[in-house]
């Protein structure tokens, strides 16, 4: 096959990929064959938000009504964030996306497996005031994912500016799990900002910017600054979700009691996996967690804070003075003139145990292993490097002018587990990269020695299914990906300004 992917190739495999999404589902009695049982439309506009208290700020934000079907698919959100999307396994959806940001955009259903003519890359954005139609079936399993835009290379912008929610995926079988109801979940949405004058967001000002990515130097959960929850003194799951342009977690309860985590990226942890307990959780930019809490376990009254713990060890200003105590001052120091570091101590929410029962835990009952795709033999290898205020995946950036290339080492095969080496090892800056790619769910399988910062090590999950995972300077990960669909999807940087600097590649899953 030649480097460009064809257009009758796109065609060819769109209808392979439409033949293995045909799964069967007792909802689509409710309507005629060829109906959906989900019809959203999701729209992008500007919008004024409170976040804080004061005058509003300008920026964009997602919209969402339910055309057809279930009315509870949308739920509002507070602030600068869109509403969560609530879909159900098996479900055929079809979503409206309309622009009217005054530019390009394009939504990206982040974690979800879905046709890449749904899958939302930079080449399907379209201008504003136009709109598209995608069509999936839910095939993921219960679990936290997102939505937010791609459009090429302003997705960091228009990000920081609002544009992001949660889409959340049920399944009935989540019921007989022990797990907390609906009502007794908690969405978390972390997204650090600078908040200037007038109470506007400030996004890039400095050189700086690019090169570590747009930190802020306080957060934002679900889109409101100071963010305050009352809890009952019960058992609740918490969705905590990392949708901040560069800033690395680590998260932790202020009053030292560990978390125990249930779910990654792409849903429950296995039986055979289990709870996970940390004293910390290190959350890359846009990997999610879920967490089990147990409110009851604290007095009445009792307030807990959410905090993110201060860490040295990736701070760029840190590692060019050599890292070390002499670093950390001087990159602490360094820090307070050229903005927010990463690394430093923030707080992130508030709760408060409201006097009451307590309603004691139930048995937790996690899923079944799920089975594994044959294992191939194909492995790829990819090479990371940050340089120049540019992003290279094996030296190659992201082509705006040929938004479809892909080279030979960006091809996998669908339907069987390969092997993927990623390598941050490249010329140029050392920093750590938050790696996603569209399209599957994979497991990470090994993580060379010594590189993860002494302390980030005890918060890292690499349990389950993800669709991200940060690699830090040096460090060699290796992930085990079986594409369940063909197509065209994407590899690259989370960290929006990497990405957007042009950290990003085709990948093509041949069937
Ligand atoms: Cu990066």
């Amino acid at each position: 096959m030649n480097r460009r992917w064809m257009r009758r190739d796109v065609l060819k495999t769109l209808a392979a990929g439409g033949g293995m999404l045909a799964t069967p589902f007792a909802l689509r009695t409710a309507f005629g064959a060829g109906d959906p049982d989900l019809h959203l439309r999701v729209m992008a506009a500007p919008a004024a938000m409170a976040i804080r208290s004061g005058p509003q700020t300008r920026g964009l934000r997602y919209t969402a009504e339910v055309l057809r079907g279930r009315r509870d698919a949308v739920r509002p959100a507070p602030g600068n964030l869109g509403p969560t999307l609530e879909l159900r396994r098996g479900e055929r959806v079809r979503i409206e996306v309309v622009n009217r940001t005054g530019e390009a955009t394009v939504v990206h259903w982040h974690g979800m497996i879905v046709p890449e003519s749904a899958d939302g890359h930079p080449h399907q954005a379209v201008p504003s005031g136009e709109r598209y139609t995608i069509e999936f079936t839910v095939r993921n399993p219960a679990g936290t994912y997102l939505y937010h835009p791609h459009p090429h290379p302003i997705t960091g912008r228009q990000t920081y500016h609002g544009l992001a929610g949660l889409l959340i995926v049920r399944e009935s079988g989540e019921r007989d799990m022990g797990l907390p109801a609906p009502e007794h979940e908690l969405a978390l949405v972390l997204q650090d900002r600078r908040i200037g004058e007038d109470n506007q967001l400030v996004f890039k000002q400095m050189m700086m910017d690019d090169m570590n990515g747009v930190l802020g130097d306080r957060v934002l959960v679900n889109g409101v600054d100071d963010a305050a929850f009352k809890v009952a003194p019960r058992v609740y799951r918490l969705r905590v979700a990392n949708v901040s342009n560069a800033r690395i977690y680590k998260l932790a309860w202020s009053d030292g009691r560990p978390l125990r985590a249930i779910a990654s990226d792409g849903g429950l942890f296995s039986r055979a996996e289990g709870v996970q307990e940390r004293p910390y959780v290190t959350l890359f930019p846009f990997e999610r967690v879920e967490l089990i809490e147990d409110f009851g376990a604290r007095r009445d009254g009792a307030e807990i804070a959410l905090v993110s713990q201060r860490f040295s060890g990736v701070d760029m200003m840190g590692s060019m003075m050599g890292g070390g105590m002499m670093g950390g001052m001087m990159g602490g120091m360094m820090g307070g003139m050229m903005g927010p570091s990463q690394g430093a101590e923030l707080h992130v929410a508030r709760f408060t145990v409201s006097p009451g029962v307590r309603i004691r835990p139930a048995a937790l009952a996690l899923p079944k292993e799920e089975a594994r795709a044959r294992e191939g033999r194909h492995e790829l290898h990819t090479q990371l490097a940050f340089r120049m205020m540019r992003g290279f995946l094996n030296g190659r950036s992201f082509d705006s002018q040929d938004m479809m290339a892909v080279a030979d080492d960006e091809r996998l095969p669908a339907g069987i587990a390969s092997v993927w080496t990623f390598a941050n090892d490249g010329r140029g800056m050392p920093m750590p990269h938050p790696i996603h790619i569209h399209g599957v769910r994979f497991r990470v399988i090994e993580r060379s020695a010594g590189a993860v910062p002494e302390e980030l090590r005890r918060g890292m999950l690499d349990a389950g299914y993800k669709d991200t995972f940060g690699i830090f300077p040096g460090e060699r990960v290796r992930v085990q990906v079986a594409p369940a669909v063909p197509g065209l999807f994407m590899v690259h940087c989370h960290n929006l300004e990497h990405e957007d600097g042009g950290m990003m590649r085709n990948c093509l899953f041949e069937a």
